[in-house]
């Protein structure tokens, strides 16, 4: 190998205070493990020192303890985008404390080819291989790897020598031109291949190769289908077996986006059981156990994915496995998420709101509208751009004290024009062929719980009918005002407001 071996703390000296540092993966798999924790401490001894430093973070999606939980813990951290997750350094973005930038994951790539950032001083990038002509052969995520590799001035690589040689041949590398020059992705079918196996990197630019052996899948996190999750899968399978009935959904079905978390794992359960769901695919960011079970029954046909978010014992059995292996591609974020193939391909969304409102507009990532949760990750890439936009959510929470159905949320991620069907526990709300008020008739009746549809009808009867949409601007946060002031919105008495006021 022509590459210096380097210890992670050597490789760390080669990123200073201000550089911007693109890391490999997608969620937590395929990011480096440790020349992060290495510059971490590095941050430590200069902070101790008296120097700055810190340092913009650029990745696929959500990283790992070793990227956002150490540099966080080391306030080594000035930017972070596009997406995170990590409780940590959730609290040092809502304390203002990092410059969070929460963008869609299928643009990141291109707008640092853009040059929307600036220069990538340095790429951290996790592989299972590099050979001296700079060939890579990546882990268990692609995120936006590729353009790193392209755009960094510098690039170290950590070779994770957990990773088998049976991932070879997962991976689809495809970058596309930039404007003028870009052509269609040449992806017809989800498990179309667009481009290499491997990806490339020019070898001047390898400032050396760090040695790891680190477990690979996550620490398993099972959140077992509860009652109200299992309602809403129920729900969405119900909807979607009409859905073909009726004609709009081809009886072959579509590919599905399926989001992470308690909620997705349900409705992908209920697609399982279904006797009228036929065998899918699936056109998504992240795969997680629940898509391994579904690959291993036959029901998932194909799985086109950026990351695989297994379980360690799911990520072992899948590589015990050869016969999936030619049924799941990792690509891209920038194709994984792209609104091109989306909408080609006619991908059925679903993901998981904070909240909705009755004109079907989607709070995804703040809390109250102040509070950063994790960010709107690949969801506006699909929602957008979906044969069928879904959003999905419990009715209400922290018992009965939340509606997660309001008059108005308090933060707009996806407006009510790329919302196609909500659906809770309480049933379907579908506002296809419905003007606004329709439509949010529709969404007290059919997914608001029974305990918030008396409030809910009665701010539509306090606003003024003087115009397209139903507005009262006194009180169309009074649910989250109420929240803050008692934490219970059945607390809400929009007259009470309206007196105080008049
Ligand atoms: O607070 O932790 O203090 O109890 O917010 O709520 O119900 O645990 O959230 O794990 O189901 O995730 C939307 C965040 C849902 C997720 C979201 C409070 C609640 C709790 C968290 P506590 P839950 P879930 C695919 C596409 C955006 C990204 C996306 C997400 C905490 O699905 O990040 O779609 N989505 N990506 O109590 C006040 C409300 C609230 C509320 C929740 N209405 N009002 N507080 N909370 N709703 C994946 C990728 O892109 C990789």
């Amino acid at each position: 190998m022509i590459y210096p071996v380097l210890t992670a703390e050597e490789a760390a000296q080669f990123v200073k205070n201000g550089m911007n540092v693109g890391v490999s993966g997608f969620t937590a798999p395929g990011c480096p493990k440790k020349v992060p924790a290495a510059i971490a401490a590095k941050a430590r001894r200069e902070h101790e020192e008296g120097r700055e430093f810190k340092v913009n973070i650029f990745s696929g999606a959500s990283t790992n303890d070793p990227t956002d939980g150490e540099l966080s813990r080391a306030q080594a951290l000035n930017y972070r985008t596009p997406y995170q997750s990590l409780g940590e350094l959730r609290n040092h973005i809502n304390a203002g404390e990092v410059h969070y930038n929460d963008r869609h994951l299928s643009e990141l790539a291109q707008e640092f080819r853009y040059g929307y950032y600036g220069k990538m001083d340095v790429a951290i990038v996790e592989v299972q291989s590099i050979t001296d002509d700079g060939e890579l052969l990546l882990g268990t995520a692609v995120g936006n790897t590729p353009t790193w590799l392209q755009v960094a001035e510098k690039v170290i690589i950590e070779i994770n020598d957990q990773l088998p040689d049976t991932i070879r041949g997962l991976h689809d590398i495809y970058v596309p031109l930039d404007p003028p020059a870009r052509r269609e992705i040449p992806i017809y079918r989800a498990s179309d291949r667009a481009g290499k196996p491997t990806a490339h990197v020019d070898p001047k630019k390898v400032l050396g190769v760090v040695r790891t052996s680190e477990p690979l899948g996550l620490v398993s996190k099972f959140t077992p289908v509860d009652d109200v999750t299992r309602k809403i899968g129920e729900n969405v399978c119900d909807f979607l077996v009409n859905e073909m009935r009726q004609g709009r959904m081809p009886k072959s079905f579509l590919p599905i986006q399926s989001g992470v978390g308690n909620i997705a794992n349900a409705v992908l359960d209920a697609l399982e059981h279904s006797d009228e769901i036929p065998p899918f695919e699936m056109y998504t960011e992240v795969v997680q156990d629940s898509v391994l079970k579904l690959l291993e029954s036959g029901h998932c046909k194909f799985a086109s994915t950026c990351s695989m978010t297994f379980s360690r014992e799911a990520m072992m059995e899948f590589f015990s496995k050869p016969e999936l292996h030619d049924k799941l591609l990792m690509r891209p974020s920038e194709i994984s998420n792209n609104p091109e193939v989306i909408r080609r391909i006619g991908v059925v969304s679903m993901n998981t709101a904070i909240e909705a409102d009755l004109f079907g507009n989607i709070n995804s990532s703040h809390v109250s509208g102040t509070r950063l949760m994790n960010g709107i990750g690949g969801s506006g890439d699909f929602t957008r751009n979906a044969y069928t936009s879904i959003f999905l959510c419990p009715s209400i929470k922290k018992d009965d004290c939340i509606s997660t159905i309001v008059p108005m949320v308090s933060h707009v991620d996806h407006t009510g024009h790329s919302v196609d069907i909500i659906v809770t526990d309480q049933g379907v709300a579908d506002l296809r062929f419905k003007d606004p008020i329709q439509g949010a008739e529709e969404i007290i009746e059919h997914a608001a719980h029974p305990v918030y549809r008396p409030l809910l009808r009665e701010y539509l009867k306090l606003c003024k009918k003087n115009g397209h949409i139903l507005m009262n601007h006194d009180i169309a946060l009074a649910f989250h005002s109420t929240l803050g002031k008692t934490g219970d919105m059945r607390k809400t008495d929009f007259a009470q407001i309206l007196e105080k006021l008049a």
